[in-house]
């Protein structure tokens, strides 16, 4: 099965939205296998968000994402990266759809609450920088033959 790494942002932490965005995912039938709070620092923002360093917004992605703690998961399930890209929205929130976590609770691109990878190499790269092996766990649950068939 197919993983994704998924991340609500400070800002999402901070509007009380770990909930809401968790449960979407959950409701949806994706697995969380993965999960955890932690501070990002400036090393792990630049390994993170290394394909946009030097450009304009980059200095100020870096005060955003390390502004406070986020809740890094790893979620499971078929096509669940580019499923979770469609349930997040269009990355500047002003262009995603009505019914997405970024058209439905964020304003501006620079406070767009929610990151997803955007193909399977990047989740397992982004993977690899918040969680070991350990730390991900496989499982089985008793819906999935309700989810898939
Ligand atoms: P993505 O998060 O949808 O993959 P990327 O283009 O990879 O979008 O950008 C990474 C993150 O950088 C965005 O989610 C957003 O937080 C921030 N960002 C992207 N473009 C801009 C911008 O033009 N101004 C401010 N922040 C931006
Ligand atoms: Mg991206």
């Amino acid at each position: 099965m197919e993983r994704t790494y998924v991340m609500v942002k400070p800002d999402g932490v901070q509007r009380n939205l770990v909930g809401e965005i968790i449960s979407r995912f959950e409701k949806k039938g994706f697995k969380i296998v993965g999960l955890r709070m932690l501070q990002m620092d400036r090393a792990i923002a630049e390994k993170h968000y290394g394909e946009h360093i030097g450009k304009p917004f980059f200095e100020g992605l870096v005060a955003y994402i390390t502004s406070g703690p986020v809740v890094a998961m790893v979620l499971e399930g078929k096509d669940v990266v580019t499923a979770v890209r469609a349930m997040n929205g269009a990355t500047n929130p002003a262009n995603a759809g009505s019914g997405t976590i970024r058209g439905d609770f964020a304003i501006e691109v620079s406070r767009n609450v929610i990151h997803g990878s955007d193909s399977v190499e990047s989740a397992n790269r982004e993977i690899a920088i918040y969680f070991t092996d350990k730390e991900l766990c496989a499982y089985k649950k008793i819906l999935e033959d309700w989810i898939y068939e």
